[in-house]
């Protein structure tokens, strides 16, 4: 049955799943919400990593190879900042740099995080609904060996290297739902609420303390249906896998699975562990999860969307 359709994400792999969603949905049926808990302020910019990575994904803009960041991209600005000595280890292109000034200007202007997101979305021309899941700031931060760690110099400058004890979402307990998302979760039309296939530790967690957006997606009458970040163990992209193991989680699809238990309705693994347990009232649904081409990307999507 048709109907809108309401999609959690994070940055690369749930932005590939969110376009495989934009391209099999008639347009304006997806609203994407977005985790913000990787936001941070950098070169005195406002930098938003998973709402660009799903802006330039759902633009097609984004950069093949990185996931993140634009194809099209020149490093003038990246190569003068390090003759000049500055602060290199998180890379900016030049046309990315662009977004990065005007979202800081409007922001710094009283705009909301939405408004300035809405705003490139409507640029790009992009028919799908991109919201962050709160305009208050919401920040992951990792316990390491190294002290508490904001995201970015864990996941960019430490490379995901020191091993972490724990996790936090500052901010997230006392973050306001955007209205919008709350709105979008509550639509009595809505066909399937999707939990894209990005970190749950660092990518939908931030997004589920929420109090307010993790009762929605409990009080939903439409379906949960949440999608494997891992293949037989395995991360495809980032820390999922080591992180899990650091946390002292088992480190396959069933833990995820248990994760997210009384939240979803629907799990859909790959066929690589299509043997796994899930919890009790939650449906498992195996297909083929990893997503190299476009035409994975939709194949996954259909068979989430009639999962
Ligand atoms: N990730 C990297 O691994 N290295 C980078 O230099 C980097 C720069 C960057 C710039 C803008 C942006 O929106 C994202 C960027 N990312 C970079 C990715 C980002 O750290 C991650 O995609 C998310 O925070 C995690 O999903």
């Amino acid at each position: 049955m048709n109907g809108p359709v309401v999609a959690l994400s994070g940055g690369i792999g749930g932005a590939k799943l969110a376009l495989g969603l934009a391209r099999v949905l008639p347009p304006g049926a997806l609203t994407v919400i977005a985790n913000t808990g990787d936001d941070f302020e950098h070169l005195g910019l406002a930098i938003s990593p998973d709402l660009d990575t799903l802006l330039y994904t759902l633009a097609e803009l984004a950069d093949p190879l990185q996931g993140w960041g634009r194809r099209d991209e020149t490093w003038n600005f990246m190569e003068t900042l390090r003759q000049l000595g500055g602060e290199t280890w998180f890379a900016l292109g030049d046309r990315d740099l662009a977004l990065h000034v005007e979202r800081t200007r409007r922001l710094a202007a009283g705009a909301t995080l939405a408004e300035v997101t809405e705003h490139f979305r409507a640029h790009f021309g992009i028919a799908a609904r991109i919201l962050p899941m709160s305009d208050a700031p919401v920040r992951t931060r990792l316990r390491t060996a190294a002290g508490w760690l904001d995201f970015q110099d864990y996941f960019v400058r430490r490379r995901c290297a020191p091993a972490v004890g724990e996790i936090q979402y500052a901010g997230a307990a006392t973050a306001a739902a955007l209205p919008a998302a709350l709105a979008a979760l509550a639509d009595p039309a809505l066909r399937a609420i999707v939990i894209c296939p990005s970190n749950p530790l660092l990518s939908v967690g931030p997004m589920l303390a929420i109090p307010a957006l993790r009762s929605a997606l409990q009080q939903a009458r439409a379906p949960v249906i949440a999608v494997s970040p891992l293949i037989g163990g395995r991360a495809i992209k980032g820390p999922t896998a080591k992180l899990m193991q650091e946390l002292g989680l088992a480190v396959d699809a069933a833990e995820v699975a248990r994760g997210y238990a009384e939240l979803i309705d629907v799990f859909v693994a790959d066929e690589a562990d299509a043997g796994m347990t899930v919890p009790d009232g939650v449906r498992l649904v195996t297909a083929p999860t990893l997503m190299t081409t476009l035409a994975d990307r939709e194949r996954l999507a259909r068979a989430v969307l009639q999962s």
